[in-house]
């Protein structure tokens, strides 16, 4: 079957440079995807958008030259909750990727288990209203209740305009909570203005919440020409991510979001995202526990003393 790509899109740059930073040893890219190939595993009929194509093969590729020693493949939008692609990621990583379903009500535990078995860890909730219909939050309270038997946690995707009516919501969930691009702030706005001042609250008062500071070519309003040469990439972001890595070291990951779905503007350079990392996590300790122990513990627990 054919897909033709949604019109306006820039497809992942195949020619990332070498990272200046070096990553520790046992770096996770903890927020990936992989779209299809669309000829193997198609694209969800209720998608929002078509990528294109993406593959394990060409992920781990990525893994390999930037540096990273493992990757969680987050099953994303365009697959619905037709898992296939990511599973398949999964089985044929060796044991270094772990992966973030999609499902609905109607999945078995049969299904939840043998998932389980190659190495799915989380289920992913998204409230991006470009990217999803919306889903009744019954019905994900009950998700979120079956997973927790498994030890899996909840991924949330949303924008910050939304967080007050879904704090209720957000606040009920049983698990281990990991919050997407840090609830995609926005980043004309104060770092210590409402907005922004809720999502900390909610992670402050929250233990059990955790969050992604990803994303920086999705987040920037000033652009990525600073990551060609200049000091500072992205450097609107900046304030943002380090208050969180800064207020909450033991509670972050990261991750590449490769293959970068939904940009029009620029496509970022892999090799200078991961050069990104010591803007909003300087110290080796800080980079340590952002890049190998807190994604261990999420998604490797059994590998932590
Ligand atoms: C991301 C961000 C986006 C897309 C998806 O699942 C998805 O389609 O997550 C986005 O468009 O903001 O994490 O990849």
């Amino acid at each position: 079957m054919e897909f033709p790509k949604t019109p306006g899109w820039l497809d992942w740059y195949n020619g990332p440079s070498q990272p200046t930073f070096k990553l520790p040893a046992g770096a996770v890219d903890a927020h990936c995807h992989v779209f299809g190939p669309g000829a193997e595993f198609s694209y969800a009929p209720e998608r929002k958008y078509t990528p294109c194509d993406a593959s394990k093969h060409q992920l781990y590729a990525l893994r390999d030259h930037l540096g990273f020693a493992r990757n969680v493949v987050v099953q994303a939008t365009c697959h619905g909750a037709d898992n296939r692609a990511m599973v398949d990621a999964l089985v044929h990583s060796g044991g270094k990727a772990r992966g973030v379903a999609t499902v609905k009500r109607s999945v078995s535990d049969a299904e939840l288990q043998a998932m389980h078995d190659v190495g799915v860890r989380g289920v992913r909730f998204n409230f991006v209203k470009r990217l999803v219909d919306f889903t009744p939050k019954d019905e994900l309270l009950e998700i979120a209740g079956r997973i927790a038997k498994w030890g899996w946690h909840v991924v949330i995707y949303f924008e910050a305009v939304d967080l007050p009516e879904l704090w209720d919501f957000f606040t009920a969930l049983p698990t281990t909570v990991v919050v997407d691009h840090m609830g995609r702030p926005d980043v004309t706005k104060p770092v210590d203005g409402p907005e922004f001042e809720l999502f900390v609250k909610y992670m402050r008062e929250h233990p059990n919440v955790w969050c992604k500071v990803t994303c920086p070519e999705r987040l920037t309003v000033a652009g990525p020409k600073a990551l060609h040469g200049e000091q500072n990439a992205y450097q609107d972001v900046v304030p943002f991510a380090k208050r969180i890595v800064d207020t909450f070291p033991d509670r972050v990951i990261w991750g590449t979001d490769w293959p970068h779905p939904n940009l029009k503007d620029h496509m970022p350079d892999d090799g200078l995202l991961v050069d990104f990392i010591p803007h909003i996590a300087p110290t080796a300790a800080q980079q340590q526990q952002l890049l190998v122990d807190n994604p261990m513990r999420l998604y490797w627990p059994e590998e932590v003393a």
